[in-house]
């Protein structure tokens, strides 16, 4: 995967719809209020006249430039939906359909006619992605939104959904143009979401090509994570689903997708309180971090839960900020080589079978371990540690791995390790991922038994592509010295580190902030 922008590590906001634009404006005004952090509200399908893409609803979103610059004012970006199902209107005034009819862009059938199905905007078309020119006008029409100031773009119904024959029958008659093969529908089916994907990306490349992509999709297929984030789509606010949360990350991290994460606290239904601090504790540590509700369900924004979880949501949204430069360094090893930053155990520690079948708790890069609890009213669950040194992360107790144990989980309380040997560097909460630099930046240093400890800190300007032209041509240095691999002004630095003391620690030892910036 590329190296995602920086704010798009920060915490997310949706719902299926806010709208008019006075409502966004409330609910970024409620998040600085209430003290929780947020880089990006998401606007979903109603933002659109009609369920048009690429247009605007001028009622309820009469100035989207004027919103998107009063959320920047706030440190907050704007992420609009683009479904794939174009509107079919003959009759006119409707441009992207008319232009992509003209072009013949559109899915046909055997008899060489437009393909219509139903979406909702009701009958729709489908834009043949498997045509170079037509992913590039695909991607050209994003210009009515990134004009107005909006900075990712959430592709969702990418399977593609049709509402018009579920059973798919009516889609056999539906050929890919596949480079003048016409390929039949079913042979190229699972690829639709990774083309679409893939002409939105680029055309947010051309668009604004000082700016990395962001890109979300809910379907995909392999190589999805060169153009898109994975969110695991319409999920159950339950604790049954919650549960799913590890396997389904770990398996997708390891399937190349590293930049992952689900709905908090879940998408259809309810919830409860309980639910929401259990999925923060989670979703803390996952890549794509957002909230996110149905239509007809409840309001999930943190504060309509009560204080009490309020407050546990805080902690933990607050604890993502301060290891961002932990998580971000780790993104950019998982975008230079692939390893992801949500893993199951059994990749960190593949010599121990124990491991092999643990999908109840997570790695978070080389040092984090976590061990959350996804069912209601537990209050103490087993926890496994491989064999070496760990560190309570709240409280610096040393636990000696190659054993189970019982521990205390209190609901606003997530069992979290640090593998002796690692330094895990940190900063303090923001309200924004771009309100300041990481100042002060913080290395805790957790040492193994034999008293030493590597980390890495990778540093950019977060937003540009920048980095891949300066993105250093030798591995990282292992000596101690910060910085040795790249230039001192290159725009994107990783520094790695090691640390060696004499004894044991039995607290962590935190060092100064006055790593050279
Ligand atoms: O666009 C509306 C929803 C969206 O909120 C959700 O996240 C997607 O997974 N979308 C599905 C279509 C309708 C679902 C009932």
């Amino acid at each position: 995967m590329p190296l995602p922008p920086l704010w798009s590590l920060g915490h997310q906001q949706s719902r299926y719809s806010y709208y008019p634009d006075k409502l966004v404006e409330h609910i970024a005004d409620q998040y600085r209020a209430h003290d929780l952090p947020l880089d990006v509200i998401h606007l979903d399908i109603h933002y659109m006249d009609g369920y048009r893409v690429f247009t605007w609803d001028k009622s309820r979103f009469p100035d989207p430039a004027g919103l998107a610059r009063s959320l920047a004012a706030k440190g907050i970006r704007l992420v609009t939906i683009v479904d794939p199902g174009v509107k079919f209107q003959p009759e006119g005034g409707y441009t992207p359909y008319d232009e992509g009819l003209a072009k013949n862009f559109y899915l046909k059938q055997t008899d060489g006619s437009v393909y219509v199905g139903e979406v909702w905007p009701g009958k729709s078309v489908f834009v043949d992605y498997t045509k170079e020119d037509a992913r590039r006008w695909w991607g050209e029409q994003h210009r009515a939104l990134t004009a107005a100031g909006v900075a990712g773009i959430w592709t969702d119904m990418n399977e593609p959904a049709d509402f018009r024959d579920p059973s798919g029958k009516l889609h056999e008659n539906i050929r890919f143009d596949d480079l003048g093969q016409h390929t039949p529908y079913n042979g190229l089916r699972n690829t639709f979401a990774l083309n679409m994907a893939r002409a939105t990306y680029e055309g947010l490349q051309r668009l604004q090509p000082d700016r990395r992509p962001f890109v979300i999709t809910r379907a995909g297929y392999a190589g999805i994570q060169r153009y898109a984030v994975k969110w695991t789509g319409d999920n159950n606010a339950t604790f049954a689903s919650l549960s799913l949360n590890v396997p389904m990350f770990a398996s997708l991290g390891l399937s190349g997708e590293a930049f992952v994460g689900a709905d908090i606290p879940g998408f259809i239904g309810r919830g409860d309180g309980e639910l929401l601090a259990r999925s923060y504790q989670i979703a803390a540590f996952s890549p794509f971090f957002r909230n996110h509700t149905a239509i007809d369900s409840y309001d999930k924004e943190p504060w309509r839960f009560g204080a009490y979880y309020e407050d546990i949501a805080r902690k933990f949204i607050k604890l993502r900020y301060a290891l961002l430069p932990f998580i971000y360094t780790t993104m950019e090893e998982a975008a230079r080589t692939g390893v992801p930053l949500f893993r199951p155990l059994v990749l960190n520690f593949q010599d121990d079978e124990n491991t092999a079948t643990i999908d109840d708790q997570f790695m978070v890069g080389d040092a984090l371990l976590a061990a959350p609890v996804t069912r209601a009213a537990q209050r103490e669950r087993e926890v496994y540690f491989p064999a070496g040194t760990w560190f309570d992360y709240w409280s610096g107790a040393i636990i000696a791995g190659g054993q189970m144990r019982s521990v205390a989980v209190p609901l606003d309380h997530l069992p979290l390790y640090v593998r002796g040997g690692s330094i895990v560097p940190s900063t303090v909460a923001m309200r924004h991922t771009g309100e300041k630099p990481w100042n002060p930046l913080r290395f805790d240093v957790y040492p193994d038994a034999h008293g030493a400890a590597t980390g890495s800190l990778y540093e950019d300007d977060g937003l540009s592509p920048a980095y891949q032209r300066a993105r250093c041509a030798a591995p990282p240095s292992p000596s101690p010295t910060a910085g040795s691999a790249c230039a001192p002004r290159a725009p994107s630095s990783r520094r790695r580190a090691s640390s060696r003391s004499s004894s044991t620690a039995s607290r962590p030892m935190p060092c100064s902030s006055t790593a050279p910036r």
